[in-house]
């Protein structure tokens, strides 16, 4: 292990703005001004954090984390099976409680075959996120079941999925929904019934007049089915792509019939769209701060958690350049904690293949490797289990965040410096006693590398394992820690 002290200073801050929670520093036009001198070194803005251990917000469920991957991939059987071992390898060093989610646009393109025979095209090996395009027939066969359910026993992680509802009927699916249930057993947290409903009056599945109450009595067509041939079947809903009225109307009409309220969420998109830059990324998305406070006021009425079941930084597929770069990294881990203190149950990256988004990519032929995404999924994983607590900052100038909890092992502090030129310097001021203090880094070359990026110093293998290499050591200044933050990176500190 490579120890390194970094000397640090406290710094005032000069113009306070303070925020709960989570905490956004300066507008977003000052954010993304050049600094006045380009050339000049950034001076680097004060930050100064407070932390609040007694006033918990909201509690990170162990299992808040997943990957989402399309039906399709389901038509290679060997994919996702206990035979897949550098795959199970990625999975269980992401995290060994997580949630994969099966569905996405070819879920509705995906046809289940009793008899195992191809109902569709070729098979491919590994399948990304769909682009948009997909309209190709797919099979799913109980061998792919069985597989699946040996793939999550090896990884420890449990399964929402999803069924044809978009070229499907109730039949099928229920009898598609007794097979997985019959497989995967305790590890099925719940069946979904059709990918992203709220766009099927434009995509073509149902026509343009399609509305909510159109999809609520579909829905529960296939639900009574399903119901019928798996009496003790499980279900998330409406797992919309963005309509958020669509989840408070279900949330207020179907929540008995469900166990978790889902939707989606894509940061940008689409990649053709010049706006759709890094800087962009890493400003917090105004939609997520009217959105969010939406969903979950719908979820504590109902007493239904909320998942986040598919997103990722671009829909369409990702944005080379942005979508597989360092900045995904820094965007996802602020994301998936902003989502966790907010009282979220979960998220699931979508990806698979080769997938300019994808966290893991590769194929069984070619190997697999984690994408800069990756690493932000493993900093936002050390807070899977804990409980959130109140964060308040005071700082001026610069695109920051800070989210802390509480573990059973101390406190874990999370700053992210989104600000793509000024370095920050941070003050933590933990409001408890605390005797040790040590910090991991997450970094890169620069913002925009698609390589090189480190978590505590370490890089996944090939065989998809990691571990920390370096972790530094603060030391406690009458009861504040100072830590200072190059431009676009992040730190977690563990408190003890
Ligand atoms: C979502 C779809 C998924 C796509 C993704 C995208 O559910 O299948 O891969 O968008 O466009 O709407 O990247």
């Amino acid at each position: 292990m490579v120890l390194i002290i970094w000397e640090t200073k406290v710094s005032q801050s000069v113009s306070r703005r303070s925020f709960l929670g989570s905490i956004a520093f300066g507008s977003a036009a000052t954010a993304l001004e050049p600094p006045a001198q380009a050339q000049a070194p950034a001076a680097g803005a004060s930050v100064s954090i407070s932390l609040h251990p007694d006033k918990v917000v909201a509690t990170v469920p162990v299992n808040y984390n997943g990957l989402s991957y399309e039906s399709a991939q389901l038509a290679h059987p060997e994919f996702f099976a206990p035979t897949n071992k550098p795959l199970i390898a990625f999975f269980r060093q992401l995290t060994k409680e997580g949630v994969l989610r099966i569905g996405g646009n070819t879920s509705e393109f995906a046809i289940w075959s009793p008899g195992g025979a191809p109902t569709g095209g070729a098979a491919e090996s590994a399948v990304g996120p769909d682009a948009g395009g997909t309209r190709q027939q797919t099979t799913i066969t109980p061998e792919a079941i069985r597989n699946l359910s040996g793939f999550l026993n090896a990884t420890g992680w449990q399964l929402i999925y999803g069924l044809n509802m978009g070229h499907g009927n109730p039949g099928r699916a229920a009898e598609e929904a007794r097979a997985v249930a019959d497989s995967v057993g305790s590890r099925l947290i719940a069946f979904q019934i059709g990918n992203e409903p709220d766009l099927y009056h434009r995509n073509g599945l149902r026509p343009p007049d399609w509305t909510f109450d159109d999809y609520f009595s579909q829905w529960h067509e296939f639900f009574e089915a399903v119901r019928k041939a798996v009496p003790n079947a499980s279900f998330g809903a409406p797992d919309v792509a963005s309509n958020t009225d669509w989840i408070v109307e279900f949330a207020k009409k179907g929540a008995d019939d469900i166990v978790l309220l889902s939707g989606h969420y894509y940061a940008e998109g689409p990649p053709t769209d010049p706006r759709m830059t890094i800087s962009r990324l890493l400003q917090r998305d105004p939609r997520l701060l009217a959105n969010v406070p939406r969903i979950m006021e719908a979820s504590r009425k109902s007493h239904r958690p909320f998942r986040m079941t598919e997103g990722n930084s671009c829909y369409k597929g990702g944005k080379p350049g942005v979508s597989n770069t360092f900045a995904s990294a820094l965007w996802a881990a602020d994301y998936m904690l902003f989502l966790a203190q907010s009282g979220y149950a979960g998220v699931n990256f979508h990806g698979g293949g080769n997938g300019v988004y994808t966290p893991i990519a590769g194929s069984i032929e070619a190997g697999f490797s984690s994408r800069p995404i990756y690493y932000g999924l493993l900093l936002g994983e050390q807070f899977a289990g804990s409980k959130m607590v109140e964060t308040q900052a005071d700082a001026t100038g610069v695109n920051a965040t800070a989210y802390a909890a509480k573990t059973d092992s101390g406190l874990r502090v999370a700053i992210f410096n989104k600000d793509e030129r000024q370095p920050i310097q941070a003050t933590l001021h933990p409001r408890m006693k605390t005797r040790n203090a040590t910090v991991w880094r997450l970094a890169a070359p620069s913002v925009d590398s698609e390589t090189g990026v480190r978590f505590a110093g370490g890089e996944a293998s090939p065989e998809g394992l990691w571990s920390p290499h370096q972790e530094q050591p603060l030391t406690e200044t009458q009861g504040q820690y100072a830590i200072d933050l190059p431009a676009a990176s992040a730190a977690l500190i563990f408190l003890s």
